[in-house]
């Protein structure tokens, strides 16, 4: 049955050039909409980048750049970034767009006339580098003085005319729609962290500011801009037409999937289905929040100069070597810590050894004694079976985000394929019983075919490859076409390697 599949990335921040921690997720959810198109759905996926409030407007002031041509720049580099990591997204939201203005302000007016906003002045902890306010509770004071938020984030005291989100009114409401929809916030940690902070009370959300100017006008005040996060959050509704409810794309509200790194929950999880309540408009069906990685056992920082540029990653081992060892290293939703040595070993072992090395054997075999085609099916086996078991396998873990089982369960039939391969000797049998290393090389095919088609969504360019050395026809990889046998007599071109070891080079 196919359905609609509405899925997001966080919009990026363009203060400083992307790192492997977007593409990380953006990554992650592009897996997901592949994988989604794959099964027949009918997939939107979106990301794009965040370009107001004072965070933003403080690094273009430092590049001694105007805001929007600032954000003009990093925003292609953004758009660059998602291109080289082979991201499928249907559109790039920029927040500096009119279509997102427009959507802002109608969102906005739909607030007022709900009697969801009031003005007043708001005086507190801010911190610029979250973009966050945070209650006195909250904070602990450094060695210098200095207060400090729970992310680690220096606040500083501001006092200003500011409109509120009556948040306050929202607490039950929440708390019932988290009851009621017990997957919208995945994993249990995060869900639990964001039941107890809605359960100890909810302030009032400041959602204007006056003391900068790089923001959406307040409409009817323009004296406010709007908060970062209310502007930024509505993003999801804007590439979608909103208001417009005629529009194109309408059909994908409520998004399936917001998919957010563990800081950024309770923006998602709490601020935005209480706007989109308020507002009469149905929240999104589930907020998935994955962990964040370290280098080399060190947190990710300009000032320790270890920031990874995934592009130079990609240019020394490959892009799906990239993709597949961000997804297959580390659980969906932990902490991971990148390295080098780590890639290392997955791409030589379980590219290049594992599955490379296999379709290797198997497609040479078959071009020296098979006349490069594939044999008659055979009849069917434990290791068939597991083959023809993964979309359903891996479908269930992805389901989850649980992107590393879903890649075990692949890995767990290549080693049986390669166990195979080795007890069964079709080498050997060449002489001894052609008619037997027909049938053994047709499994090892239907078997490959199988891990070729579902490991598409991970590593799309060296799948296809695979599938094109296998001689599957373009318009017969998606997941019901392996329903179909392949036709015996079709030619298999013939076989070079996908995935080449990968040798540190020495001195
Ligand atoms: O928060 N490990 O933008 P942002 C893993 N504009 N993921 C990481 C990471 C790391 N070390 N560092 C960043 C914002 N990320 C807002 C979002 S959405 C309406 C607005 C990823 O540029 C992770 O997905 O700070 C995180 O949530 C996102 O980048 C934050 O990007």
């Amino acid at each position: 049955m196919t359905a609609n599949f509405y899925i997001t990335t966080p919009i990026y921040y363009v203060n400083g050039a992307p790192h492997i921690g977007h593409a990380y997720t953006s990554i992650a959810a592009d897996v997901l909409a592949r994988w989604h198109r794959l099964a027949g759905d009918s997939v939107f996926f979106l990301t794009g980048t965040d370009e107001h409030g004072q965070k933003v407007e403080r690094a273009a002031q430092e590049a001694g750049l105007d805001p929007q041509a600032f954000t003009d720049r990093i925003a292609a580099d953004f758009r660059d970034m998602a291109a080289r990591m082979g991201i499928s997204n249907d559109d790039f939201i920029r927040t500096t767009e009119p279509r997102h203005k427009h959507a802002c302000a109608a969102l906005w007016q739909r607030l007022v006339a709900a009697d969801a906003i009031y003005l007043d002045h708001y005086e507190g902890w801010y911190a610029l580098r979250d973009e966050a306010f945070y209650g006195e509770d909250e904070l602990t004071t450094r060695a210098d003085g200095v207060r400090i938020a729970p992310s680690g984030a220096p606040v500083e005291w501001v006092r200003e005319p500011s409109y509120f989100f009556r948040l306050s009114a929202w607490q039950d409401k929440l708390l019932a729609f988290y009851d009621e929809h017990p997957d919208f916030i995945a994993p249990t940690a995060r869900r639990n962290e964001v039941l107890s902070f809605v359960r100890a009370g909810l302030a009032d959300l400041s959602i204007s500011r006056t003391s900068f100017r790089w923001g959406i006008p307040v409409p009817g005040d323009p004296a406010h801009v709007m908060y970062v996060w209310l502007d930024a959050l509505v993003n999801y509704l804007t590439a979608i037409g909103y208001p417009d409810t005629d529009a194109a794309r309408a059909s994908f509200w409520p998004a399936d999937l917001h998919v957010v790194g563990k800081e950024i929950v309770r923006f998602h999880a709490v601020f935005w289905p209480a706007f989109l309540m308020a507002a009469g408009i149905a929240p999104p069906r589930r907020v998935y929040s994955h962990g964040w990685w370290t280098v080399e056992g060190e947190k990710m920082s300009k000032s320790v100069g270890n920031v990874i540029d995934p592009r130079a990653l990609v240019d020394e081992f490959g892009l799906d070597a990239v993709r597949f060892f961000l997804l297959r290293e580390v659980p969906f939703g932990q902490d991971g810590d990148f390295s080098r040595r780590a890639l290392i070993s997955r791409l030589n072992n379980e590219l290049a050894n594992d599955l490379g090395n296999l379709a290797q054997r198997v497609l040479t075999l078959l071009q020296r004694n098979c006349a490069g085609e594939w044999p008659a099916p055979a009849a069917t086996t434990p290791l068939a079976e597991a083959a023809a078991a993964l979309p359903g396998a891996v479908r269930a873990r992805l389901d989850r985000l649980a992107f590393h089982e879903a890649l075990e369960e692949v890995w767990r039939v290549i080693r049986a394929a390669n166990a195979y391969i080795d007890h069964q000797a079709p080498w050997a049998l060449r002489k001894t019983d052609p008619a037997r290393m027909a049938e053994v090389l047709r499994v090892l095919l239907d078997t490959l075919r199988s891990v070729a088609v579902v490991l598409q969504p991970v590593m799309p360019g060296s799948m296809t490859a695979m599938l094109d050395q296998l001689g599957v026809p373009a318009q017969a990889r998606d997941l019901a076409a392996l329903d179909t046998a392949m036709a015996a007599g079709t030619p298999l071109p013939s076989p070079s390697g996908v995935f080449p070891r990968f040798v540190e080079a020495v001195g």
